[in-house]
């Protein structure tokens, strides 16, 4: 037996002996396992079978109401070194973190089954892909896992190749929010965690292994885990480039990574191709090029606003063999959330009766886990094991205000630092206030598993000679009028921006230098039949020298929190920035648009 088998039963054993399961079971993730594991949870009523002939073979789970998010104020980077975990995370000394957990999990799985679950991130055969192996005691964990990982036998056999996986160990526990810990050991390339039935707290191939423990491991090999949808976008020769974008959880990586063009897009013969919707795997290859895998093999999206004008494409992926979370039910028992259509629920998701009193139907962060597979825009090309070459790299947030519809980076360095400083308000993904303004470089902060200023250097490094790095863009679809309404229409209607994006990378597209960045020159974004109106466009497509002055400031003092340790390009890129901004004339820009 190889030594990582080895060493994977010896871990099994020592887990089994601290927990006390009454059986083990080794997934090998087949159909009749999975059968077998709904079965069992529609018999202890932890699935609800919905209607088998509107939703075939799908089912809802109801988790317990204070466990519906990711809980960042208990998820800790246990580095030997404080400095390394960093200010943007929350930090525990490695062996007193394993004897809290290990004081909890002691006993957990008392009178229930331990599943063994070797699973891979990326397609099997895939030099990008990595392996690990969970346990836990919650059969819905494995349920999740097997829709949102390859696993089972075939990752048992690649992690006897590779000689290495990463240990996730999980159990609900008593589901205590006191007793809830979420903790990572990127050093040991492992995971515990306890008292969540959650899927970002307890499908641990995700956030935890995916992004927190494989940034760290990405840092150390030269690549990077990103939480990044990945889209393919074809225009009508039939040229398709690859866009790899980070907005913050609950902000439109789904919707946008499904689009589907509409009107003259549509004619003219556009298509829009599906590889990833929230994590991307990034390496240089031969070429001097980042390719892309989706490390995932499902999505785990959030359903309310997911409706027929928003994302047609994941309503139909959602048509069969889907796990719902904390939707609410129509009175013939099919899923329903905010969004979807008008019809008034009967149920709703914490089982009660209907009442308008008792706030939304569905759980504003109401989940649905479906294999990729199904949605009509995946592309075979996410199953290629060398990736998806990314010409250009897209960040953005939620900003009411400020912030434009796009502009570029003018170069890495720039890039990275607007990637640094980027913003959002706070979504219902995480527990806690929701519209709070905050910085999220890279849509990462609640999952970067080291210290920012080290993973801002890292990013930096990237830009070497015979690199051939993707461009670099910022959009914000989320700017408001006085009124509190969005100024841009969104969803199909972002290929306008698309355009304009693989435009500039192909060199063809004009645009106007600025402060920022590049925006779009006069005419350059197609917004034909939008009727946006003219307050909309010019605030769309204008700098604001003064608010992003104000705005640089606020980004130079986040970056101060860093210390020293942030690196000195990033610092200088900044004050570039902004002393551009006070060279300029107040609203120049917005004149010359
Ligand atoms: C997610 C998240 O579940 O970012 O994707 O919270
Ligand atoms: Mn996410």
């Amino acid at each position: 037996m190889s030594s990582s088998l080895d060493a994977l039963n010896q871990w099994v054993a020592g887990v089994a002996t601290l927990t006390k399961p009454e059986r083990i079971q080794w997934c090998d993730g087949s159909d009749a396992e999975y059968r077998q594991l709904v079965d069992g949870m529609l018999t202890t009523g932890d699935l609800i079978a919905l209607n088998p002939t509107t939703h075939p073979r799908s089912y809802l789970h109801r988790s317990n109401p204070s466990d519906v998010a990711r809980v960042e104020h208990l998820t800790f980077v246990c580095t030997p070194r404080e400095a390394d975990a960093g200010p943007n995370n929350h930090w525990m000394d490695p062996a007193q973190a394993h004897a809290k957990v290990d004081a909890l999990f002691d006993g957990a799985m008392q009178g229930r089954t331990m599943y063994v679950i070797p699973y891979c991130m990326g397609p099997i055969d895939s030099p990008i892909a990595r392996c690990g192996v969970e346990i836990t005691d919650s059969p819905y964990v494995v349920a999740n896992m097997r829709i949102m990982t390859r696993m089972g036998a075939a990752a048992l056999a690649r992690i006897e190749r590779d000689g290495s996986f990463v240990r996730g160990l999980h159990s609900t526990g008593d589901l205590d929010p006191d007793k809830r810990f979420i903790m990572h050991f990127p050093e040991e390339l492992s995971i515990k965690s306890i008292g969540s039935g959650y899927g970002g707290n307890a499908l641990l191939g995700k956030k935890c292994h995916a992004l927190r423990i494989a940034s760290h491991q990405a840092r150390r090999e030269g690549w990077l885990a990103e939480h990044m949808l990945i889209v393919g976008v074809e225009d009508p020769r039939g040229e398709t480039h690859y866009i790899a974008a980070a907005f913050p959880s609950a902000c439109g990586k789904t919707n946008l990574a499904m689009l589907i063009p509409t009107g003259g897009y549509a004619k003219d013969g556009w298509k829009v191709w599906t590889v990833g919707d929230d994590i991307c795997w990034m390496t240089p290859g031969d070429d001097g090029r980042l390719w892309a895998i989706n490390p995932e093999a499902g999505f785990f999206g959030v359903a309310p606003g997911t409706g027929a004008n928003t994302n047609p494409n994941a309503l139909a992926t959602l048509a069969h063999d889907t796990i719902y979370t904390n939707v609410a039910l129509t009175s013939d028992n099919q899923p329903w959330w905010e969004g979807l259509d008008d019809r008034v629920p009967a149920v709703d998701w914490q089982g009660r009766p209907y009442d308008k009193a008792n706030g939304p139907a569905a759980h504003p962060n109401a989940r649905f886990t479906v294999s990729a597979r199904q949605c009509p825009s995946y592309t075979d090309k996410a199953e290629a094991a060398h990736g998806v070459p990314i010409s250009a790299i897209v960040f953005g947030g939620r900003r009411p205000s400020l912030v434009p519809l796009v502009f570029e980076a003018r170069d890495w360095t720039h890039g990275v630092l607007v990637g640094a400083a980027m913003g959002s308000e706070t979504t219902a993904a995480a527990t806690g206030a929701v519209g709070v303004m905050r910085r999220d470089s890279m849509a990462m902060k609640p999952f970067c598993g080291y210290n920012f200023a080290d993973y801002f250097s890292h990013w930096l490094s990237f830009d070497k000679p015979g690199a051939k790095l993707p461009k670099i863009f910022h959009v914000n679809w989320f700017r408001k009028d006085t009124d509190g309404k969005f100024m841009w229409p969104g969803y199909g209607e972002n290929l306008r921006v698309l355009e304009w994006i693989i435009r500039r990378v192909e060199g063809t597209a004009r645009g106007i230098d600025t402060p920022i960045g590049t925006l779009p020159a006069p005419g350059g974004i197609n917004v034909e039949g939008l009727a946006l109106g003219q307050a909309a466009e010019r605030a769309l497509f204008e700098v604001d020298t003064e608010g992003w002055a104000t705005e640089m400031t606020d980004i130079a003092s986040y970056l101060d929190g860093f210390g020293d340790r942030l690196p000195r390009a990033l610092r200088d890129e900044q004050q570039r920035m902004a002393a551009a901004l006070a060279n300029t004339a107040p609203r120049a820009w917005a004149q010359a648009v």
